[in-house]
């Protein structure tokens, strides 16, 4: 295994759990159209865009251009109203000491989100100054699962896709950085068995046993 320079983490789930604003934010527009929505159907819309998270919730329901354009701008009104809550308290379990030690490693450190709001959601946790790079939805590169996203960060980075472990909580996310030849960390259900390492949650995780793993991985 080459030596280990960089990490890339996802977003929502990963940072941070910004799925039930995205969530509460979805079903109080589809309760005003009238559209079925549960959280279950919330768990489909994991790691994906918004144009397709509308999209799924549509189930099949035709709308034009500009009434989606409408119903997204809504949904981000009333995502960005709830993210006003968002304290450096709502860092998940596990990460402000996983970006310490790799600092003190001295890692390069990365975002790479299917989000449009990757910027003011760090702002809220308090890790505006935490990344070298960040890629967005505001990047214009194919979304994952294709590998673009986070080859783009990785060359922001300077390091290779083979010195850089991916930490995703969605099954796109895991194909996007094998598809890249990242090393790969699943987070949670959604990508147990996909992933070169498995944790149940970020606070299972310490750099120590990644890099331990991953050496061991060959
Ligand atoms: P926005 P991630 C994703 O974040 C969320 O998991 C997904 O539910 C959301 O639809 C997507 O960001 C787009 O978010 O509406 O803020 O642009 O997991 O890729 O960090
Ligand atoms: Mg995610």
């Amino acid at each position: 295994m080459p030596t280990i320079r960089a990490l890339i983490f996802d977003l929502d789930g990963v940072i941070t759990d910004t799925a039930e604003f995205h969530y509460l934010s979805w079903k109080q527009l589809a309760d005003e159209e009238g559209l079925p929505f549960t959280r279950a159907d919330n768990e489909a819309l994991r790691g994906v865009s918004r144009r397709e998270s509308l999209r799924r919730l549509l189930k099949g329901r035709p709308i034009d251009e500009d009434t989606a354009a409408a119903w997204m701008k809504r949904k981000n009104d009333y995502f960005l109203e709830l993210l006003d809550r968002v304290t450096p308290a709502d860092r998940l379990p596990g990460v402000t000491s996983l970006l310490e030690d790799a600092r003190r490693t001295g890692l390069r450190l990365g975002i790479g989100s299917a989000s449009k709001n990757v910027r003011p959601v760090l702002d809220k946790l308090g890790l505006s100054d935490a990344f070298d790079a960040i890629g967005d939805a505001h990047s214009e590169v194919v979304s994952k699962p294709a590998p673009d996203l986070f080859v783009w960060i990785a060359g922001r980075l300077d390091v290779y896709p083979t010195q850089t472990v991916i930490f995703e909580d969605a099954e796109a996310g895991i194909e996007a950085g094998r598809r890249g030849r990242f090393w790969t960390v699943g987070i949670g259900p959604a990508t147990d068995g996909l992933a070169h390492l498995h944790y149940d949650s970020m606070a299972a995780i310490t750099l120590a046993d990644v890099l331990t793993k991953l050496a061991a991985l060959g």
